[in-house]
């Protein structure tokens, strides 16, 4: 798995032509453990981590490269969950939610190609998250 970027679509009514991203992005393995009846965590990757007080600025139009990667054996009966949110950091008041993703794939639903992974939009503040996954068959 890469998360390979996050792009400044519009920067909507924030002020100045940036907008200050900040946020979280993990995958994890898990498993359902029929002894306990609960989804259990195997492993936990994190692929990018910004707090609001270390917001990193994009342009309009341009994209902050992160290319963080990881790679995850995946096994039957296991599944691969994507979970991230992006904010964006204001100093004049609250900062803005502009929205957050989960996915869960099982070993089938897992293919090389790119996430998709919907529009993140508060106020016209508008950013693309680009992440994809590579399928390495084991031997
Ligand atoms: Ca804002
Ligand atoms: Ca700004
Ligand atoms: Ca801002």
């Amino acid at each position: 798995m890469t998360l390979h970027s996050i792009f400044n679509d519009n920067t909507g009514d924030d002020p100045g032509s940036e907008l200050e991203i900040f946020g979280r992005w993990d995958v994890n393995r898990l498993k359902f453990d029929p002894d306990i009846a609960e989804v259990v965590s195997l492993e936990h990757h994190n692929l990018w981590n910004r707090t609001g007080d270390n917001s990193k600025p994009i342009e309009e139009g341009d994209a902050h490269i992160i290319e963080s990667s990881v790679d995850v054996d995946l096994f039957d009966g296991e599944f691969l969950q994507i979970v991230g949110h992006v904010s964006e950091q204001d100093d004049f008041g609250p900062n803005d939610v502009l929205g957050s993703f989960e996915k869960r794939l099982n070993l089938n639903e897992v293919t090389t190609g790119l996430v998709q992974i919907p529009q993140f939009n508060e106020s016209n503040q508008r950013v693309n998250v680009k992440m994809s996954t590579r399928v390495l068959e084991s031997a």
